[in-house]
């Protein structure tokens, strides 16, 4: 029986964030043997917001090659950019007469986006779901692996597909949706009541970025945000700060919750986070050597995206003359 598809994306709005790592790329990584995976960096979302067009590039290739570097394999995966299959923006066109403008409307980040982008509330950035809808559904994805902001996005999709299968049959696949049990929502390290972003302007230290040298990331852990409590236990609520370092520390070491609180158990918080920062060194180092290695030869590089784009429009080029096909077009 042939493997399952897996689909997921990340944009290139930046240096992904351990929050991208976390809640996506250790479930990229650990489903790479058991399915037929696709992931694609995301350059067609990326441009809701204005990007300078003489870095985009090398922010497309810096994501593409910390995919690999993270420890995806390009031969067992498919790993692609979003603008070379044409049939990304093709299918959206078509999935937008599907979707209806009040369902887009109650899209939490684009009410998010709109406030932060006040003078730029463009069109793409309403439609934004639908794209995403089109990415998953013109590989036949069964399954998706997100962090928990993405959510209703890929509820969205699947109700977009299942609209669509009602009035053609069944067309497209309508796919389910993986959020890790722990680590789904990595907080900012100085606001851990807000999602860590890559996108992260107003205060970098909120964010840890994969490319971080380890004494920037220990800078960084040491001024996270606890509370006065010296107590280190998992309480969402009433310890947001502590709770999200352990998170990063169990996801990170492998370590249940429960061992970690154990293992801090008397320590003060100098000491935790110490150990949090040497972790978050510790993951990183192997995928920065790797990244550099990569991007040492980025013609090599260039070489793995198209091949990558080329297996992804095999599957694509199909899946669209399907719907196409359906709706009638000749
Ligand atoms: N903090 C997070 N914790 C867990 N998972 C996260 N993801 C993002 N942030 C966290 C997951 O990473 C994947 C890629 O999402 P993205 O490219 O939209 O990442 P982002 O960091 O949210 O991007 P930006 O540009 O920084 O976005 P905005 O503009 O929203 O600030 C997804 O699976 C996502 O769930």
């Amino acid at each position: 029986m042939s493997k399952k598809i897996v689909f997921s994306g990340i944009q290139p709005s930046g240096v992904p964030a351990l929050g991208n790592y976390i809640g996506a790329m250790l479930n990229f990584k650990a489903l790479q043997d058991e399915y037929n995976c696709l992931y694609c960096v995301v350059d067609l979302h990326a441009i809701t917001v204005r990007r300078a067009p003489e870095l985009f590039g090398d922010h497309v290739r810096r994501l593409f090659a910390l995919y690999i570097a993270a420890g995806l394999d390009p031969e067992k995966n498919t790993i692609f950019v979003q603008s070379h299959v044409p049939e990304h923006s093709q299918l959206a066109w078509l999935l937008n007469c599907y979707t209806y403008v009040g369902e887009l409307g109650r899209m939490t980040q684009f009410k998010d986006k709109s406030r932060k982008n006040e003078d730029n509330i463009n069109a793409g950035l309403y439609t934004y779901p639908v794209l995403m809808a089109a990415d998953v559904l013109l590989y036949g994805a069964h399954l998706v692996p997100i962090g928990d902001d993405q959510k209703q996005h890929m509820e969205l999709c699947r109700d977009i597909a299942i609209r669509f299968n009602k009035i053609y049959g069944d067309v497209l696949v309508v796919p389910e949706i993986m959020i890790p049990k722990i680590g789904a929502r990595i907080m900012k390290l100085q606001d851990p009541l807000h999602k860590m972003d890559k996108s992260e302007s107003e205060n970098l230290n909120n964010s840890i970025f994969l490319l971080d040298e380890p004494d920037i990331v220990m800078a960084k852990m040491k001024k996270a945000v606890t509370d006065s409590d010296a107590l280190v236990k998992y309480d969402t609520e009433n310890k947001p700060g502590v709770s999200n370092l352990l998170t990063i520390y169990s996801r990170l070491t492998k370590i249940s919750i429960q061992d970690a609180e154990r293992e801090f158990e008397g320590k003060n918080y100098g000491f935790f986070k110490n150990a949090v920062g040497e972790a978050v060194v510790e993951t990183l180092r192997p995928i920065q050597d790797e990244y550099k290695r990569l991007r040492a030869d980025d013609a090599a590089l260039d070489v793995l995206m198209k091949k990558g784009a080329e297996k992804a429009r095999a599957i694509a080029a199909k899946v669209m003359d399907e719907t196409s096909k359906a709706i009638g077009f000749i």
